[in-house]
């Protein structure tokens, strides 16, 4: 079951209530460290659909988290087509978290845009496509090149206020290009991670999900990059992110 209450400001959020969570945990203990990974890929059968390796490792994710969090699906996100045109609002507020995406302007439009190629799609294109059951709706994202370039402003890039302590994604259509394509996990002591998603040269259409939790840092940021010279567009969809509180760890 769901709750789908409408805001005023227009869009529509799931309450992931997780009525089917197993009782035990199914995945590895938490580290002193605090920090625990949960990422597998696959190519769906049949293709542009949530099925296989990705979705059992979601599953697994989950059973760290208290049950009763909203999910950012970007069903009923606009309606018709393009369904959605701007950020607006540009912040996401989900489970006490201000969740941000720039849209900076690039090349004279704004980086998401219904005329280049970021968007909320309601259809599957080149490769990437909705995940949520029942859905069909998701965020088209270009990780441009890399850091430190001209475009590094325009990165995909995700900026959470109160920093974050779980994070969860499926993220469609990596790796069906030629550079090396990156997440970097930004802590709120500026320290961070980089997680080399894809390497490339891969078919299009693949299913990704990603996903952390950590009871000891907590995180303010996550940008997509690629190597030097590329870009790689990527669909973004069923993303969860919250507090410690919603860690749910002995
Ligand atoms: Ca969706
Ligand atoms: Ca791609």
């Amino acid at each position: 079951m769901s709750h789908t209450p409408r805001l005023t400001s227009g869009y529509v959020f799931k309450r992931y209530l997780n009525a089917k969570r197993l009782r035990e945990r199914v995945g590895p203990p938490v580290p002193p460290g605090g920090f625990v990974l949960f990422t597998a890929s696959n190519y769906p059968d049949p293709p542009e659909t949530a099925e296989g390796l990705a979705v059992d490792k979601k599953a697994e994710f989950l059973t760290y988290l208290v049950p009763g969090f909203d999910v950012l699906d970007w069903e009923d996100y606009f309606s018709g087509f393009p369904v959605m045109t701007t950020f607006e609002p540009p912040t996401f507020t989900f489970n006490g978290i201000d969740m941000t995406i720039p849209n900076p302007d690039y090349l004279g439009l704004p980086y998401y845009n219904e005329t280049a190629f970021y968007i909320v799609e309601g259809d599957p294109l080149n490769g990437r496509y909705n995940t949520t059951s029942g859905g069909t709706q998701f965020l088209q994202n270009m990780a441009t090149t890399a850091l430190g370039g001209a475009f590094e402003a325009q990165a995909a890039a995700m900026y959470f206020d109160p920093p974050i302590s779980c994070f969860g994604a499926y993220l469609t259509d990596l790796g069906d290009f030629t550079g090396v394509f990156t997440l970097r996990l930004i802590a709120s002591d500026d320290s961070f991670t980089d997680f080399v998603l894809s390497t490339g040269g891969e078919a299009g259409g693949k299913l990704t999900f990603w996903g952390f939790i950590d009871t000891d840092k907590t995180y303010k940021q996550i940008t997509f990059y690629c190597s030097a010279g590329v870009t790689e567009g990527f669909g973004m969809d069923d993303v969860i992110f919250g507090p410690l509180s919603m860690v749910d760890v002995p």
